[in-house]
């Protein structure tokens, strides 16, 4: 589809680039919150989004459903009916005061690549499934992946007691949505129905701008730890207590935090930390903090070298609560390990970016995507857009038209061209 101007060398884009910026706006509208975007599992954002999305895909040409776990589920069958899909797909749920691309990108491109192809008649030697994952960041119940884990079979049931910040538990949420926390497993699918995993995905860092390309092949999807700590000292007045005497918790989260900065700082060998999230109690003014909880985002290119860290965090955390005479608990969260994207299917990706004409260009994803999850099911590929100036995880995170086109391009080139593994290959 793609045509090169013999005077200039422009590039013509095709109008899906335009139609699924259009969408991405669209989507962008449903929010918590009307200053900014914030679409979190479970909440009426998240029905609104999957109705939009589940007519979206029926204008494609798919069947649409909603799954036991709030997935969007989409399917365009092939020659015939009920033969083992390619599945697409990425998710829609975002952070809190998110961008618009992270997720949203990758399922919208998917469902205009069915769409071209219904509307030109075009069945395939294999059924597109499209899936929309319901909760990929995690934001709401500490652990992510829930809507890859529960089609990929590996949803674990104790999740269901975890509770978000208002004291729901992830089982009263799902009820109260509408959903049967005893079903989940219906939304587990088998390996033999999927041929493969493929999700586009807005890059999320600056590598891609830096090439002055607008596609990039990923290698492999690095793997992350999260933690959850609580320090536990003893609450007191503001005005009476002398420093000497003082339990703070806060004071000792604070330095803990530092901690984790100075140790992945001092590392050059691609180890990165982040404490995203802190709150203390009782939290007031004149109070001194007798309780203080963060969490801990450790990654590193190897899941060694992650291990390797994730332990030696733990232990200076430790020393320090000693010291402070505090009480720590560490708790892992989540844990996920390096997934490689299979090799022959980063063949057909790389080859589909040189038939659309881009150089190919291989990197790894530092971001997490549900291919960690997939992955029990099914190989994995990933395919980055470029995203501006590396923003991601805020308002500013942007993709240009002409870059959503390219992957449009590239994802519909790779599908039509698609081919299964051999068996045995
Ligand atoms: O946190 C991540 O890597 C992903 O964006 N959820
Ligand atoms: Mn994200
Ligand atoms: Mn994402």
């Amino acid at each position: 589809m793609s045509e090169m101007n013999a005077q200039t060398g422009d590039r013509k884009t095709s109008p899906l680039g335009e139609a699924i910026v259009g969408r991405i706006n669209a989507l962008a509208t449903i929010s918590q919150d009307p200053g900014n975007l914030t679409r979190i599992f479970l909440t009426s954002e998240h029905r609104a989004a999957a109705e939009l999305i589940m007519g979206w895909m029926r204008e494609a040409g798919m069947n649409a459903h909603l799954d036991a776990i709030g997935n969007v589920c989409g399917r365009y069958e092939g020659e015939r009916p009920r033969l083992p899909c390619l599945m697409l797909g990425s998710h829609y749920d975002t952070v809190r005061d998110a961008g618009k691309w992270d997720g949203p990108l990758g399922l919208i491109t998917a469902i205009s690549c069915v769409g071209d192809l219904n509307r030109r008649g075009r069945r395939l030697p294999f059924a597109i499934e499209v899936a929309g994952f319901a909760d990929e960041e995690g934001v709401r119940f500490a652990s992510t992946l829930l809507g890859s884990r529960a089609i990929a079979g590996t949803f674990k049931q104790s999740v269901l007691a975890t509770r978000d910040s208002t004291g729901k538990s992830m089982r009263e949420a799902l009820i109260e949505f509408g959903l049967d926390p005893d079903h989940i497993g219906a939304a587990a699918r088998i390996r033999g129905e999927l041929l493969a995993y493929i999700e586009l995905h807005i890059e999320q860092g600056p590598v891609l701008e830096a090439e002055n390309l607008p596609i990039g092949v990923v290698t492999a999807i690095a793997g992350a730890t999260r933690l959850a700590a609580r320090l536990t000292g003893m609450a007191g007045h503001a005005g009476t207590v002398p420093m000497a005497l003082r339990r703070d918790a806060l004071t000792g989260a604070a330095e803990c935090i530092s901690k984790i900065e100075e140790l992945c700082r001092a590392d050059d060998a691609g180890l990165v930390g982040t404490v995203g999230y802190i709150d203390a109690a009782p939290g007031a003014t004149n109070v001194i903090p007798g309780e203080a909880h963060f969490t801990m985002d450790i990654r590193a290119p190897t899941d060694d070298h992650r291990k390797r860290a994730v332990g030696e965090i733990v232990r200076q955390i430790e020393a320090i609560a000693k010291r402070r005479t505090l009480e720590l608990q560490v708790e892992v969260t989540h844990e996920n390990r390096t997934v490689p994207c299979a090799p022959w299917l980063k063949e057909q990706v790389a080859a589909a970016v040189a038939a659309e004409g881009y150089p190919v260009f291989e990197l790894p994803s530092g971001a997490g995507h549900d291919g960690m999850a997939m992955v029990d099911i099914a190989d994995v590929a990933m395919l980055f857009v470029r995203c501006r100036g590396g923003i991601s995880h805020h308002p500013d995170e942007h993709v240009d038209m002409a870059d959503a086109d390219a992957g449009a391009r590239v994802l519909l080139r790779l599908i039509e061209n698609f081919r299964p593994q051999e068996a045995g290959g």
